[in-house]
């Protein structure tokens, strides 16, 4: 029987056991969602309460990050597959400097799930590259992702350089460490606490 709580476990140990657990919850019937709340996330959850608490150290969180990505990996086709026809084209990418990809990666896979064309950009991605990009894939949105404090400044530089640029690019932001107070601050077009929050504003942005 599908074992959430595992999952929790296998993601918060490490363990490659949370692909395997992924697809039995999913052969099951489990929906992907459920699967990635009350397994992946929350297992993530604790990793960042416990790194917190320095219970544990960056290596375990690194390898239990690398278990939720081997996990995402078996996920990410069922959220996707509500996607029919692309909504639009989104370039979306975690800001320079930053590393972490791990909320990128599910906002990249909402959206595709919603039917989004997803440009995923990886990490540590310059404003050039997000403008460059954009242009290159006729994106009428850009989705930056920033973890850390000392990395969100750079999506104000990100937005100016938008803007500098002229075009009718709208931006979104998030990421733990961001609110709609320093989106209104910086001048992006919305923020969203999380990656299914993140579809209803794409969708906004795009006037869909
Ligand atoms: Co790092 N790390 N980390 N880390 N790490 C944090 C963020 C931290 C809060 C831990 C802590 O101290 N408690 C802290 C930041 C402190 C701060 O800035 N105030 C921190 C630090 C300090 C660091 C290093 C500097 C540690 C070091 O080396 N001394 C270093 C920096 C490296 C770098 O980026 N240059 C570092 C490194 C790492 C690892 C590489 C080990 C690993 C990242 C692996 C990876 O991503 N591939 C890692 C991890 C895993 C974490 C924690 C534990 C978990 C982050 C995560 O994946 N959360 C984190 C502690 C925590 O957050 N509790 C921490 C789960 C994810 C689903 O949530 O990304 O918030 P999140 O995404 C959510 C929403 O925010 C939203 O939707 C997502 C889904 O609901 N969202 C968006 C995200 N992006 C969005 C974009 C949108 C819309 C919504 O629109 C486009």
């Amino acid at each position: 029987m599908a074992d959430l709580a595992a999952l929790k476990r296998a993601v918060f140990n490490g363990e490659p056991t949370a692909a395997e657990l992924t697809r039995q919850a999913l052969a099951e019937g489990v929906g992907a969602e459920k699967v990635l709340k009350e397994g992946l996330i929350a297992g993530m959850e604790e990793v960042g309460e416990a790194f917190k608490r320095s219970e544990i150290y960056v290596p375990e969180v690194l390898i239990a990050a690398r278990a939720m990505k081997m996990a995402l990996e078996v996920l990410g086709p069922k959220l996707a597959e509500a996607g029919v026809k692309p909504l639009g084209t989104v370039v979306i990418g975690t800001v320079q400097g930053d590393l972490h990809d791990i909320g990128k990666n599910l906002v990249a896979m909402m959206l595709k799930g919603a039917g989004f064309q997803v440009v995923d950009l990886g990490t540590d991605v310059k404003p050039g590259r997000f403008l460059e990009a954009a242009a290159e894939h006729g994106a009428k949105l850009a989705g930056m992702s920033a973890l850390l404090t000392t990395t969100m400044p750079n999506m104000e530089k990100t937005i100016g350089a938008f803007r500098e640029a002229g075009g009718a690019v709208k931006v979104m932001i998030g990421g733990a460490p961001v609110t709609q107070e320093y989106a209104n601050k910086i001048g992006a077009d919305g923020w969203a606490a999380d990656a299914a929050t993140a579809v209803d504003l794409a969708k906004r942005l795009m006037g869909l």
